[in-house]
């Protein structure tokens, strides 16, 4: 069944800016305040999108279409709520466009943040955005862009950058700050986001940045909707339902939106919509981040390296669907301190489900990508917590075996793959030192303390079961590993 949602027109103040103009804010944030629009008929929480290095394209074509797009919300393949979203009333770009030119309207951008009508901002610019060190959460001062910025911060170019540059002129203007809500998959993303701010305004002004460390507000929250990249599979399967949309998503029918109200310049009544408001919002973040998240790159990287190309096709594995249950109840829940009436069994149950969604190509390549930012907080920071409760990670070890062989680029079978990671330069050469001896490749990933904790590899049984795990599956594939598991 096809379910039709269009939006009304509504002309709305811009009461809040987003950066990260992609798949997930279109089908999530953006979402829930189309609805909150159509429902309350309260216009002082308009959105403007921007992207601030990719995607130009997209922030064009939504301008091209008025600001309206398609959000196709898939119950499985033959239920589907297809809702147009209309709440977007700006889309601006930041980055380097195709002429070569940088910063387009990153002027534009900067006056819209310094508005007195702007009182939050959202962003999901991946983990990697917030330039920030994975083990230390400190800011990457030596990273080329953030030195850039601090060179030029009248210029910025980074999510930081940019919201220093923004608070700075609202504080010369009188103004309050704004509140900021990251929405990306990290924990404590409100804590981390104001780490990587205020750091980076102490580069060029203490003064600002106690203002911004006493007056900002950096709530976190915890999100969830699985929302896939869009594939001309998708595009094509929108035009049979009679949507012709180039700026379309795709995403699962679950949403969840579990956020710290910490909002002192207001926010929408985003609970009419469902969305949670707590005063913690870490037990939620970590459950998701280590259950939900864990489970897919646990999927990702061992299923990339046989083949496997898709969310749906590693689970319809039986042997997979092992892995995960026992990965989630054994080596993720237990390192959960959870409210009452929160049932974890049901919880992996819903989440097995969920992976199952035979509408949702959601590819194992995409979801590999950018492991160095992800696994500390996905598998590692559980296995820490695991290990000093005197228990093995089994599935976790041979997870990091699968990554460590997935940053070669070379699947088990000899196939080659972009290894899409910041770090992806320092894993090649590892393995052009290293080649496949097991003990000395191993060791020397496990050595890189930017992204793996000193603590779990002091443990030199974690060390041999991953060493054990690569050589495995270099040598028995991954059906053998798996069932030795
Ligand atoms: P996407 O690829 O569609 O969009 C990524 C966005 O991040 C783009 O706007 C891109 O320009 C921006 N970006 C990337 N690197 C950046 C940088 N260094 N500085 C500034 N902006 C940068 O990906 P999608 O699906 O929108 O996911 C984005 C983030 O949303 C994820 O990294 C994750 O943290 C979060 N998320 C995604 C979910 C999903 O299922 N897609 C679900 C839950 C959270
Ligand atoms: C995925 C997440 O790409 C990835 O790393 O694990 O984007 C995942 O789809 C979302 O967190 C689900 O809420």
């Amino acid at each position: 069944m096809t379910h039709f949602v269009e939006a009304p027109h509504i002309a709305c103040d811009i009461g809040i800016v987003h950066l990260g103009l992609g798949a997930f804010h279109r089908a999530h944030q953006a979402v829930y305040l189309a609805r909150h629009l159509e429902r309350s008929g309260d216009t002082a929480w308009g959105l403007c999108s921007a992207n601030l290095r990719s995607s130009v394209g997209l922030v064009d074509g939504l301008r091209a279409a008025g600001h309206r797009y398609h959000v196709a919300e898939f119950t499985d393949s033959n239920n589907v709520t297809l809702r147009e979203i209309g709440v977007m009333q700006e889309t601006l770009f930041t980055g380097r466009d195709s002429t070569g030119q940088q910063g387009r309207d990153l002027e534009a951008l900067l006056t819209r943040l310094a508005s007195s009508k702007v009182r939050i901002v959202t962003l999901t610019v991946t983990e990697k955005g917030y330039f920030l060190s994975p083990t230390s959460g400190n800011l990457l001062v030596e990273d080329p862009m953030i030195e850039a910025d601090i060179a030029s911060p009248d210029a910025p170019q980074t999510a930081p950058g940019i919201l220093v540059e923004a608070l700075a002129r609202r504080r010369a203007a009188g103004l309050s700050p704004f509140t900021v809500l990251s929405c990306d998959n990290m924990p404590d993303n409100g804590r981390r986001t104001r780490n990587a701010v205020v750091q980076l305004a102490a580069q060029r002004d203490s003064e600002l940045a106690d203002w911004i460390s006493h007056r900002g507000a950096f709530p976190c929250s915890m999100v969830d909707r699985i929302v896939p990249a869009m594939t001309e599979t998708d595009f094509a399967r929108l035009g049979e339902l009679g949507v012709d949309d180039p700026n379309a998503v795709v995403c699962e029918a679950f949403s969840q939106w579990v956020i710290e109200d910490d909002f002192p310049q207001g926010r929408p009544a985003w609970e009419a919509e469902g969305v949670e408001m707590v005063a913690d919002v870490a037990p939620f973040e970590t459950m998701k981040l280590r259950m939900l998240n864990g489970s897919h790159s646990l999927l990702a990287y061992l299923g990339a390296i046989d083949g496997i190309e898709t969310v749906f096709e590693a689970v319809s594995r039986p042997e997979f669907r092992t892995l995960l249950r026992r990965y989630m109840m054994q080596e993720a829940a237990p390192t959960l301190h959870m409210p009452d009436g929160v049932d974890l069994e049901r919880y992996a149950d819903d989440l097995l489900a969920r992976f199952a969604n035979d509408s949702l190509r959601h590819r194992l390549a995409q979801i590999a990508m950018d492991g160095s930012q992800k696994l500390p907080q996905r598998w590692l920071q559980g296995a820490v917590a695991r290990l000093q409760d005197g228990h093995e990670v089994p599935c976790t070890a041979l997870g990091l075996a699968a990554w460590i062989r997935y940053t070669s680029g070379v699947s088990l079978d000899g196939r080659q793959h972009e290894v899409s990671d910041p770090l992806a330069s320092r894993f090649l050469a590892l393995h052009e030192r290293h080649g496949d001896a097991p003990e000395a490749l191993v060791a020397a990933f496990l050595a890189q303390e930017d992204i793996i904790p000193v603590a779990l590899t002091a443990q030199q049984d974690v060390v041999d079961a991953v060493t054990d795990g690569y050589r495995r599956l270099i040598t028995t594939g991954l059906a053998a590993s798996l069932s030795t598991l």
